[in-house]
């Protein structure tokens, strides 16, 4: 019996050795291993056995299962770590090979584009760029900047009340501001003059059509300083339109008014699709409506009653004086890139999206 032992024992470690995969051992450890194979048979056996013979012979047995057991456990793990190996050396990807085809780079809207050119512009004529809060109190939206009491704009029906609703005329009232112009009084607290600044950011009025949206943005623009003149401003508004329009435009100043400048003008620029409001196909040109002039932003003298709200400040305006303007961005994106529609910009369909930039 011990030789039987003997002899299963060498032919199942053979058997184990030989082992290619864990499936192969699995059918080793079943035929030596399992219950109709020949060890476990044979310690079956041991119960028939003299006494003296017993105790060695079930002991020797016991060993061999034992001993047998560990080299297939030993065997599984060394096969599982090898196929494992080889698994993951078949499964390599290269994360770093390029995807075919290639994935869509995100760009800048075009409000966006449209406001940092239009900064541009600006700090290439020595203007720095400032932004400001959007809730805003009715002191800095309408006070100081020379808004009568009475001025239409401030009726709840033309500016979102945040609170208190019931107190308009309260100068702690806070409202959405509906222009950038607090970020230009807070600018001149900050900083005696000169100041040369433009105020990018959304501005809210609640209106909704084809060419008004609740939530838009704007740039305005002021400078101040001791010999500032209407001159200036034309010129400054020039070189703009020049480098937003093309080099060949021209502007025209016309008199307008505003609360906070005076005199206040509206500023036009040479239409850019047109000779002299004729189209190239002989009609009457359909962009600036046959006028060859395009309104594109609003503009004057700062108002010396705004000058006087920040005179401790350093802006006595018997001292200093000033221009400022102010521009509505998805305007001047619309007309230089012909979009028909201001809801285009906000429907944030790729199809519109992807045309710019
Ligand atoms: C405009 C048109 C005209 C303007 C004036 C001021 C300030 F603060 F200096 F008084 N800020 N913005 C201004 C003047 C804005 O937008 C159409």
């Amino acid at each position: 019996m011990r030789d039987q032992i003997a002899r299963i024992t060498e032919e199942a470690q053979a058997a184990i050795d030989a082992a290619p995969a864990t499936p192969a051992l699995e059918d080793v450890r079943i035929k030596y291993l399992g219950r109709k194979a020949e060890l476990p048979n044979l310690l079956r056996g041991v119960a028939a056995l003299e006494p003296d013979q017993r105790a060695a012979v079930g002991k020797a047995a016991n060993e061999a299962r034992r001993a047998l057991e560990d080299a297939i456990e030993r065997k599984a793990q060394a096969l599982a770590a090898s196929e494992l190996r080889r698994r993951l050396a078949k499964d390599r990807v290269d994360v770093t090979l390029p995807a075919d085809p290639r994935p869509a780079t995100g760009r800048l809207h075009l409000i966006t584009q449209t406001q940092r050119e239009i900064e541009d512009v600006f700090v290439g004529l020595g203007f720095n760029v400032a932004e400001g809060p959007e809730v805003e109190t009715v002191y800095y939206n309408f006070d100081a900047l020379n808004h009568a009491p009475t001025h239409p704009s401030r009726l709840l029906t033309d500016t979102f009340y945040v609170k208190p609703a019931g107190d308009i005329f309260d100068p702690n009232a806070v409202l959405l501001r509906v222009h950038t112009s607090p970020v230009q009084v807070r600018a001149m607290e900050a900083q005696p003059p000169p100041i040369y600044i433009v105020m990018p950011g959304r501005v809210y009025r609640p209106d909704s059509d084809a060419t008004h949206s609740p939530q838009f943005h704007q740039v305005e623009g002021l400078a101040v300083d001791t010999d500032i003149t209407l001159g200036d401003l034309q010129g400054t508004l020039l070189a703009f339109a020049r480098a937003i329009f093309g080099e060949e435009r021209q502007v025209r100043l016309r008199p307008h008014f505003f609360p906070f400048t005076e005199p206040s003008v509206e500023v036009d620029v040479s239409c850019f699709n047109c000779r002299q409001g004729v189209a190239a196909d002989g009609e009457r040109c359909s962009l600036c409506k046959g006028t060859a002039w395009i309104e594109i932003l609003g503009a004057g003298m700062v108002d010396p009653n705004v000058l006087d709200y920040v005179r401790e400040n350093g802006y006595d305006p018997e001292q200093v004086q000033g221009f400022a303007f102010g521009m509505g961005i998805e305007r001047i994106a619309m007309l230089k890139h012909g979009v028909p529609d201001l809801r285009l910009l906000y429907d944030n369909d790729v199809r519109f999206l992807e045309q710019f930039g």
